[in-house]
Protein backbone atom coordinates (compact mmCIF):
# COMPACT_ATOMS: atom_id res chain seq x y z
CA UNK A 1 0.00 0.00 0.00
CA UNK A 2 0.99 3.00 -0.68
CA UNK A 3 1.42 6.33 1.73
CA UNK A 4 -1.32 7.61 -0.04
CA UNK A 5 -3.41 4.62 -0.43
CA UNK A 6 -2.48 3.83 3.61
CA UNK A 7 -4.07 7.71 4.73
CA UNK A 8 -6.71 7.43 2.02
CA UNK A 9 -7.88 3.95 3.59
CA UNK A 10 -7.35 5.53 7.05
CA UNK A 11 -9.58 8.74 6.63
CA UNK A 12 -12.47 6.42 4.83
CA UNK A 13 -12.47 4.41 8.06
CA UNK A 14 -12.79 7.45 10.18
CA UNK A 15 -15.63 8.79 8.16
CA UNK A 16 -17.00 5.69 8.48
CA UNK A 17 -16.60 5.38 11.80
CA UNK A 18 -18.41 9.10 12.35
CA UNK A 19 -21.48 7.76 10.58
CA UNK A 20 -22.32 5.34 12.77
CA UNK A 21 -21.57 7.60 16.01
CA UNK A 22 -23.74 10.34 14.88
CA UNK A 23 -26.62 7.87 13.36
CA UNK A 24 -30.21 9.00 14.75
CA UNK A 25 -31.73 6.46 16.80
CA UNK A 26 -35.59 6.71 16.31
CA UNK A 27 -38.47 5.90 18.40
CA UNK A 28 -39.70 2.04 17.41
CA UNK A 29 -43.47 3.23 16.31
CA UNK A 30 -45.50 -0.21 18.39
CA UNK A 31 -44.75 0.88 22.14
CA UNK A 32 -46.44 -1.10 24.45
CA UNK A 33 -47.62 1.84 26.97
CA UNK A 34 -45.03 0.85 29.64
CA UNK A 35 -42.01 1.70 27.53
CA UNK A 36 -40.83 2.23 24.23
CA UNK A 37 -37.93 0.50 21.98
CA UNK A 38 -35.48 2.19 19.64
CA UNK A 39 -34.54 1.56 16.35
CA UNK A 40 -30.92 0.69 16.23
CA UNK A 41 -28.64 -0.43 19.41
CA UNK A 42 -26.98 2.35 21.27
CA UNK A 43 -23.51 0.91 21.47
CA UNK A 44 -22.33 -2.05 19.59
CA UNK A 45 -18.73 -3.48 18.78
CA UNK A 46 -18.37 -1.28 15.77
CA UNK A 47 -18.54 1.84 18.07
CA UNK A 48 -15.54 1.16 20.00
CA UNK A 49 -12.86 3.41 18.82
CA UNK A 50 -10.50 3.18 16.35
CA UNK A 51 -7.92 4.04 18.20
CA UNK A 52 -8.02 1.18 20.42
CA UNK A 53 -8.52 -1.28 17.15
CA UNK A 54 -6.16 -0.13 14.59
CA UNK A 55 -2.00 0.79 14.57
CA UNK A 56 -2.46 3.80 12.56
CA UNK A 57 1.40 3.84 11.85
CA UNK A 58 2.25 2.21 8.05
CA UNK A 59 5.88 1.42 9.48
CA UNK A 60 4.38 -1.26 12.09
CA UNK A 61 0.94 -2.11 9.98
CA UNK A 62 1.25 -1.84 6.34
CA UNK A 63 -1.68 -3.38 5.75
CA UNK A 64 -3.95 -1.55 8.15
CA UNK A 65 -4.66 -4.99 9.93
CA UNK A 66 -7.15 -4.41 12.55
CA UNK A 67 -5.37 -6.71 15.00
CA UNK A 68 -6.39 -6.08 18.24
CA UNK A 69 -10.74 -5.74 17.69
CA UNK A 70 -13.78 -5.48 19.58
CA UNK A 71 -16.22 -8.51 20.00
CA UNK A 72 -19.17 -6.80 21.61
CA UNK A 73 -19.98 -3.86 24.45
CA UNK A 74 -23.45 -5.04 26.14
CA UNK A 75 -23.87 -4.71 30.04
CA UNK A 76 -23.68 -1.22 30.66
CA UNK A 77 -24.07 0.53 34.26
CA UNK A 78 -25.67 4.14 34.08
CA UNK A 79 -25.60 7.26 35.55
CA UNK A 80 -26.19 11.39 35.04
CA UNK A 81 -23.12 13.33 35.35
CA UNK A 82 -22.92 16.69 34.60
CA UNK A 83 -25.53 16.95 32.43
CA UNK A 84 -24.43 14.01 30.04
CA UNK A 85 -25.99 10.66 29.99
CA UNK A 86 -22.91 8.13 31.09
CA UNK A 87 -22.87 4.13 30.46
CA UNK A 88 -20.06 2.53 31.13
CA UNK A 89 -19.81 -0.91 28.91
CA UNK A 90 -18.76 -3.80 29.29
CA UNK A 91 -16.70 -4.02 26.27
CA UNK A 92 -14.83 -7.27 25.12
CA UNK A 93 -12.09 -7.77 23.27
CA UNK A 94 -11.80 -10.58 20.42
CA UNK A 95 -9.64 -12.40 23.70
CA UNK A 96 -12.66 -13.08 25.24
CA UNK A 97 -11.17 -10.37 28.15
CA UNK A 98 -13.85 -7.65 29.30
CA UNK A 99 -12.76 -4.66 30.49
CA UNK A 100 -15.17 -1.44 31.39
CA UNK A 101 -15.06 1.82 29.35
CA UNK A 102 -17.26 4.96 29.84
CA UNK A 103 -19.31 6.65 26.81
CA UNK A 104 -20.94 9.87 26.63
CA UNK A 105 -24.49 10.71 24.92
CA UNK A 106 -25.87 14.11 24.88
CA UNK A 107 -28.96 12.39 24.15
CA UNK A 108 -29.31 9.04 25.92
CA UNK A 109 -30.70 7.37 22.99
CA UNK A 110 -27.71 8.03 20.48
CA UNK A 111 -24.43 9.43 19.45
CA UNK A 112 -23.05 7.91 22.34
CA UNK A 113 -18.83 8.11 22.06
CA UNK A 114 -16.57 6.52 24.32
CA UNK A 115 -13.69 8.45 26.06
CA UNK A 116 -10.53 7.88 24.88
CA UNK A 117 -9.29 5.52 27.25
CA UNK A 118 -10.89 2.77 29.00
CA UNK A 119 -10.89 2.15 32.44
CA UNK A 120 -8.10 1.07 33.80
CA UNK A 121 -9.28 -0.38 37.31
CA UNK A 122 -6.65 -0.58 39.89
CA UNK A 123 -5.65 -4.23 41.47
CA UNK A 124 -5.81 -5.72 44.69
CA UNK A 125 -3.54 -8.03 46.00
CA UNK A 126 -5.36 -10.76 43.73
CA UNK A 127 -5.54 -9.61 40.29
CA UNK A 128 -8.54 -9.66 38.14
CA UNK A 129 -8.82 -11.91 35.50
CA UNK A 130 -11.54 -10.48 34.34
CA UNK A 131 -13.90 -7.88 34.78
CA UNK A 132 -17.70 -6.85 33.63
CA UNK A 133 -21.59 -6.11 35.03
CA UNK A 134 -20.65 -2.38 36.75
CA UNK A 135 -23.79 -1.30 38.37
CA UNK A 136 -22.53 2.71 39.28
CA UNK A 137 -24.69 4.57 42.26
CA UNK A 138 -24.08 8.71 43.59
CA UNK A 139 -24.46 6.99 47.08
CA UNK A 140 -25.47 9.82 50.01
CA UNK A 141 -22.41 9.98 51.42
CA UNK A 142 -21.35 11.39 48.31
CA UNK A 143 -18.91 8.87 46.72
CA UNK A 144 -20.07 7.30 43.16
CA UNK A 145 -18.95 3.53 43.91
CA UNK A 146 -19.07 1.09 41.06
CA UNK A 147 -19.37 -2.59 41.95
CA UNK A 148 -18.44 -4.79 39.51
CA UNK A 149 -17.73 -8.86 39.36
CA UNK A 150 -13.81 -9.89 39.35
CA UNK A 151 -13.51 -13.39 38.11
CA UNK A 152 -10.45 -15.43 38.71
CA UNK A 153 -9.83 -18.79 38.02
CA UNK A 154 -10.94 -21.51 40.67
CA UNK A 155 -7.83 -22.12 42.93
CA UNK A 156 -9.55 -25.02 44.38
CA UNK A 157 -9.88 -27.02 41.18
CA UNK A 158 -7.87 -29.68 39.99
CA UNK A 159 -4.92 -28.30 37.13
CA UNK A 160 -6.91 -30.22 34.40
CA UNK A 161 -9.92 -28.10 35.06
CA UNK A 162 -9.12 -24.75 33.10
CA UNK A 163 -12.57 -23.18 33.03
CA UNK A 164 -13.88 -23.09 37.04
CA UNK A 165 -13.87 -19.54 37.98
CA UNK A 166 -14.84 -17.46 40.92
CA UNK A 167 -17.11 -14.33 40.62
CA UNK A 168 -16.55 -12.05 43.32
CA UNK A 169 -17.61 -8.44 44.13
CA UNK A 170 -15.29 -5.79 42.88
CA UNK A 171 -15.62 -2.56 44.62
CA UNK A 172 -14.16 1.10 43.01
CA UNK A 173 -15.44 4.82 43.44
CA UNK A 174 -14.52 8.17 42.29
CA UNK A 175 -15.83 11.33 42.20
CA UNK A 176 -15.65 12.67 38.52
CA UNK A 177 -15.84 8.84 36.89
CA UNK A 178 -11.93 9.42 35.47
CA UNK A 179 -9.50 9.00 38.66
CA UNK A 180 -10.78 5.51 40.47
CA UNK A 181 -9.98 4.40 43.82
CA UNK A 182 -10.29 0.51 44.40
CA UNK A 183 -11.50 -0.71 47.74
CA UNK A 184 -11.37 -4.49 48.55
CA UNK A 185 -13.43 -7.01 47.80
CA UNK A 186 -16.43 -7.55 49.45
CA UNK A 187 -16.86 -10.75 51.93
CA UNK A 188 -20.09 -12.80 52.16
CA UNK A 189 -20.44 -16.45 53.57
CA UNK A 190 -21.54 -17.33 50.09
CA UNK A 191 -18.56 -18.90 47.70
CA UNK A 192 -19.58 -16.88 44.87
CA UNK A 193 -21.15 -13.68 44.59
CA UNK A 194 -22.58 -12.17 41.21
CA UNK A 195 -24.69 -8.98 40.39
CA UNK A 196 -24.33 -6.99 44.09
CA UNK A 197 -25.72 -3.89 44.13
CA UNK A 198 -25.48 -0.88 46.19
CA UNK A 199 -28.34 0.78 47.86
CA UNK A 200 -28.06 5.07 47.42
CA UNK A 201 -28.99 5.64 51.21
CA UNK A 202 -27.95 4.26 54.35
CA UNK A 203 -30.19 2.06 56.36
CA UNK A 204 -30.37 1.66 60.08
CA UNK A 205 -26.76 3.72 59.30
CA UNK A 206 -24.99 1.26 57.66
CA UNK A 207 -24.54 0.39 53.64
CA UNK A 208 -26.90 -1.97 52.71
CA UNK A 209 -26.34 -4.25 49.43
CA UNK A 210 -28.28 -6.10 47.37
CA UNK A 211 -26.46 -10.04 46.57
CA UNK A 212 -26.93 -12.59 44.53
CA UNK A 213 -25.61 -15.53 46.41
CA UNK A 214 -24.49 -18.82 44.43
CA UNK A 215 -22.77 -22.32 45.01
CA UNK A 216 -20.56 -22.28 41.13
CA UNK A 217 -19.73 -20.07 38.47
CA UNK A 218 -22.95 -20.93 36.27
CA UNK A 219 -25.19 -22.66 38.88
CA UNK A 220 -26.77 -20.75 41.55
CA UNK A 221 -26.83 -24.02 43.53
CA UNK A 222 -28.36 -24.03 47.25
CA UNK A 223 -27.49 -20.31 46.14
CA UNK A 224 -29.73 -17.93 44.25
CA UNK A 225 -32.05 -15.30 44.75
CA UNK A 226 -31.54 -11.96 45.46
CA UNK A 227 -30.05 -11.14 48.64
CA UNK A 228 -30.10 -8.47 51.01
CA UNK A 229 -27.62 -7.54 53.51
CA UNK A 230 -25.70 -4.64 55.24
CA UNK A 231 -21.89 -3.86 55.65
CA UNK A 232 -20.85 -0.93 58.23
CA UNK A 233 -17.67 0.13 55.57
CA UNK A 234 -17.11 0.24 52.29
CA UNK A 235 -13.53 0.61 53.16
CA UNK A 236 -13.83 -2.99 55.15
CA UNK A 237 -16.63 -4.59 53.33
CA UNK A 238 -18.09 -7.73 54.85
CA UNK A 239 -21.78 -9.04 54.56
CA UNK A 240 -22.52 -10.96 57.95
CA UNK A 241 -25.87 -11.67 57.56
CA UNK A 242 -27.47 -12.74 54.30
CA UNK A 243 -31.29 -12.80 53.94
CA UNK A 244 -32.91 -13.79 50.51
CA UNK A 245 -35.68 -11.11 49.72
CA UNK A 246 -36.82 -12.12 46.34
CA UNK A 247 -36.68 -15.93 45.87
CA UNK A 248 -36.32 -17.87 42.37
CA UNK A 249 -39.19 -20.13 42.14
CA UNK A 250 -40.51 -23.13 40.05
CA UNK A 251 -42.01 -22.38 36.99
CA UNK A 252 -41.32 -18.56 36.80
CA UNK A 253 -39.09 -16.10 34.46
CA UNK A 254 -36.94 -17.00 37.78
CA UNK A 255 -36.69 -20.32 38.01
CA UNK A 256 -33.04 -21.27 37.58
CA UNK A 257 -31.58 -17.86 38.88
CA UNK A 258 -32.29 -14.03 39.47
CA UNK A 259 -30.29 -10.99 39.98
CA UNK A 260 -30.81 -7.10 40.21
CA UNK A 261 -30.09 -5.12 37.55
CA UNK A 262 -29.10 -1.46 38.71
CA UNK A 263 -29.17 0.17 41.92
CA UNK A 264 -33.00 1.18 42.37
CA UNK A 265 -35.23 4.30 42.03
CA UNK A 266 -36.94 5.68 44.45
CA UNK A 267 -40.00 7.28 44.17
CA UNK A 268 -43.17 8.55 46.85
CA UNK A 269 -44.58 4.67 46.09
CA UNK A 270 -41.74 2.75 46.91
CA UNK A 271 -38.39 1.82 45.70
CA UNK A 272 -38.43 0.54 42.11
CA UNK A 273 -36.39 -2.17 41.30
CA UNK A 274 -35.36 -4.12 37.49
CA UNK A 275 -34.04 -7.48 37.56
CA UNK A 276 -33.15 -10.37 35.55
CA UNK A 277 -34.81 -13.69 35.68
CA UNK A 278 -33.42 -17.01 34.34
CA UNK A 279 -34.99 -20.05 32.86
CA UNK A 280 -34.17 -23.05 31.64
CA UNK A 281 -35.02 -24.14 28.17
CA UNK A 282 -34.26 -27.21 25.30
CA UNK A 283 -32.40 -24.25 24.05
CA UNK A 284 -30.52 -23.34 27.33
CA UNK A 285 -31.10 -20.20 29.53
CA UNK A 286 -33.35 -17.57 28.37
CA UNK A 287 -32.47 -14.17 30.39
CA UNK A 288 -35.32 -11.99 30.27
CA UNK A 289 -36.26 -8.83 33.25
CA UNK A 290 -38.65 -7.96 35.52
CA UNK A 291 -39.20 -5.52 37.36
CA UNK A 292 -40.59 -5.09 41.12
CA UNK A 293 -41.17 -2.64 43.84
CA UNK A 294 -40.21 -2.66 48.09
CA UNK A 295 -40.96 -1.20 50.58
CA UNK A 296 -39.82 3.00 51.08
CA UNK A 297 -37.95 2.45 55.03
CA UNK A 298 -38.21 -1.14 54.45
CA UNK A 299 -36.35 -1.56 51.35
CA UNK A 300 -35.44 -5.67 51.72
CA UNK A 301 -39.01 -5.94 51.86
CA UNK A 302 -40.94 -6.67 48.49
CA UNK A 303 -44.57 -4.73 48.13
CA UNK A 304 -45.66 -5.25 44.61
CA UNK A 305 -44.77 -8.72 41.73
CA UNK A 306 -45.95 -8.11 38.35
CA UNK A 307 -45.87 -11.34 36.67
CA UNK A 308 -43.74 -12.24 34.27
CA UNK A 309 -41.44 -10.47 32.01
CA UNK A 310 -41.25 -6.65 31.32
CA UNK A 311 -38.58 -6.64 29.00
CA UNK A 312 -37.64 -9.81 27.10
CA UNK A 313 -35.26 -10.28 23.72
CA UNK A 314 -37.03 -9.82 20.53
CA UNK A 315 -35.89 -9.68 17.17
CA UNK A 316 -32.73 -9.54 16.36
CA UNK A 317 -31.87 -9.18 20.07
CA UNK A 318 -32.55 -13.12 20.22
CA UNK A 319 -29.15 -13.55 18.68
CA UNK A 320 -25.86 -12.94 19.55
CA UNK A 321 -22.84 -14.89 21.44
CA UNK A 322 -25.22 -16.14 24.46
CA UNK A 323 -28.54 -16.26 22.48
CA UNK A 324 -32.22 -15.61 23.82
CA UNK A 325 -30.77 -13.10 26.65
CA UNK A 326 -31.36 -9.55 27.86
CA UNK A 327 -29.68 -8.15 30.60
CA UNK A 328 -29.70 -4.79 32.36
CA UNK A 329 -27.60 -2.95 34.96
CA UNK A 330 -27.97 0.82 34.20
CA UNK A 331 -30.77 2.74 33.63
CA UNK A 332 -31.22 6.75 34.02
CA UNK A 333 -34.14 8.83 35.89
CA UNK A 334 -34.12 12.63 34.75
CA UNK A 335 -35.58 15.31 36.42
CA UNK A 336 -38.49 15.19 34.47
CA UNK A 337 -39.43 11.85 35.14
CA UNK A 338 -37.92 10.10 31.94
CA UNK A 339 -36.10 6.73 32.04
CA UNK A 340 -33.39 5.98 30.15
CA UNK A 341 -33.28 1.78 31.04
CA UNK A 342 -29.88 0.71 29.20
CA UNK A 343 -30.92 -3.17 28.42
CA UNK A 344 -28.31 -5.94 26.38
CA UNK A 345 -29.15 -8.46 24.17
CA UNK A 346 -27.41 -11.45 23.61
CA UNK A 347 -24.19 -10.28 25.28
CA UNK A 348 -23.38 -8.82 21.93
CA UNK A 349 -24.91 -5.06 21.91
CA UNK A 350 -26.59 -2.41 24.04
CA UNK A 351 -30.12 -1.13 23.46
CA UNK A 352 -32.24 1.62 25.31
CA UNK A 353 -35.44 1.51 26.00
CA UNK A 354 -37.30 4.56 27.56
CA UNK A 355 -40.19 5.29 29.51
CA UNK A 356 -41.60 7.38 32.82
CA UNK A 357 -41.34 6.73 36.84
CA UNK A 358 -45.20 6.95 36.60
CA UNK A 359 -45.41 4.72 34.03
CA UNK A 360 -43.32 2.43 35.33
CA UNK A 361 -45.30 2.50 38.69
CA UNK A 362 -48.14 1.90 37.06
CA UNK A 363 -47.06 -0.97 35.68
CA UNK A 364 -45.49 -2.42 38.91
CA UNK A 365 -48.91 -1.22 41.12
CA UNK A 366 -51.84 -2.64 38.67
CA UNK A 367 -50.12 -5.75 36.96
CA UNK A 368 -51.59 -8.77 38.91
CA UNK A 369 -48.86 -11.10 40.37
CA UNK A 370 -48.14 -14.48 38.71
CA UNK A 371 -50.79 -16.88 40.60
CA UNK A 372 -48.35 -19.75 39.88
CA UNK A 373 -51.01 -22.01 38.43
CA UNK A 374 -52.38 -22.23 35.04
CA UNK A 375 -55.99 -22.27 35.94
CA UNK A 376 -55.51 -19.34 38.36
CA UNK A 377 -53.60 -17.63 35.53
CA UNK A 378 -56.78 -18.17 33.23
CA UNK A 379 -59.25 -17.19 35.98
CA UNK A 380 -57.17 -13.54 36.18
CA UNK A 381 -57.51 -13.67 32.36
CA UNK A 382 -61.09 -14.21 32.29
CA UNK A 383 -61.62 -11.48 35.07
CA UNK A 384 -60.29 -9.35 32.47
CA UNK A 385 -61.95 -10.60 29.31
CA UNK A 386 -65.58 -9.64 31.29
CA UNK A 387 -64.47 -6.79 32.23
CA UNK A 388 -63.50 -5.82 28.75
CA UNK A 389 -66.56 -6.96 26.51
CA UNK A 390 -68.69 -5.41 29.12
CA UNK A 391 -66.79 -1.76 28.29
CA UNK A 392 -66.79 -2.75 24.76
CA UNK A 393 -70.64 -3.43 25.12
CA UNK A 394 -70.04 -7.60 23.67
CA UNK A 395 -70.79 -9.91 26.67
CA UNK A 396 -70.41 -13.09 25.14
CA UNK A 397 -69.41 -14.46 28.47
CA UNK A 398 -71.97 -17.51 28.28
CA UNK A 399 -70.81 -18.72 24.54
CA UNK A 400 -66.84 -17.79 25.00
CA UNK A 401 -67.77 -20.50 28.20
CA UNK A 402 -69.10 -22.80 25.56
CA UNK A 403 -72.56 -23.17 27.50
CA UNK A 404 -75.65 -24.54 25.18
CA UNK A 405 -77.81 -21.54 24.87
O1 LIG B 1 -24.68 -14.71 29.80
C1 LIG B 1 -25.76 -14.10 30.44
C2 LIG B 1 -25.29 -13.36 31.71
O2 LIG B 1 -24.71 -14.31 32.61
C3 LIG B 1 -24.25 -13.81 33.86
O3 LIG B 1 -25.34 -13.38 34.63
P1 LIG B 1 -25.88 -14.30 35.86
O4 LIG B 1 -24.83 -14.26 36.88
O5 LIG B 1 -27.16 -13.75 36.35
O6 LIG B 1 -26.07 -15.66 35.28
C4 LIG B 1 -23.26 -12.69 33.66
O7 LIG B 1 -22.05 -13.21 33.14
C5 LIG B 1 -23.77 -11.64 32.69
O8 LIG B 1 -22.72 -10.76 32.37
C6 LIG B 1 -24.29 -12.28 31.41
O9 LIG B 1 -24.90 -11.29 30.59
Amino acid sequence: MTQAEFKKKTQALFAQHEKLLKRRNPKVASGNGVYDRYTYPVLTAEHAPLTWRYDFDQKTNAHLQERMAINAVFNAGAIEHNGKILVIGRVEGVDRKSFLAVAESPTGIDNFRFWDYPILLPQTDNPDVNVYDIRVVKHEDGWIYGLFCTERKDPEVPGWDTSSAVAQCGIVRTKDLKNWERLPDLKTKSPQQRNVVLHPEFVNGQYALYTRPQDEFIQAGKGGGIGWGLIKSMENPIVEEEVIMDNREYHTIKEVKNGLGPAPIKTDKGWLHLAHGVRNTAAGLRYVLYMFLADLKRPQVITHRPAGYFIGPQGDERVGDVSNVVFSNGWVERKDGTVFIYYASSDTRLHVATSTVDKLLDYVMNTPEDPLLSHKCVEQRYALIKKNLGILGKNTEKKSRGAKA
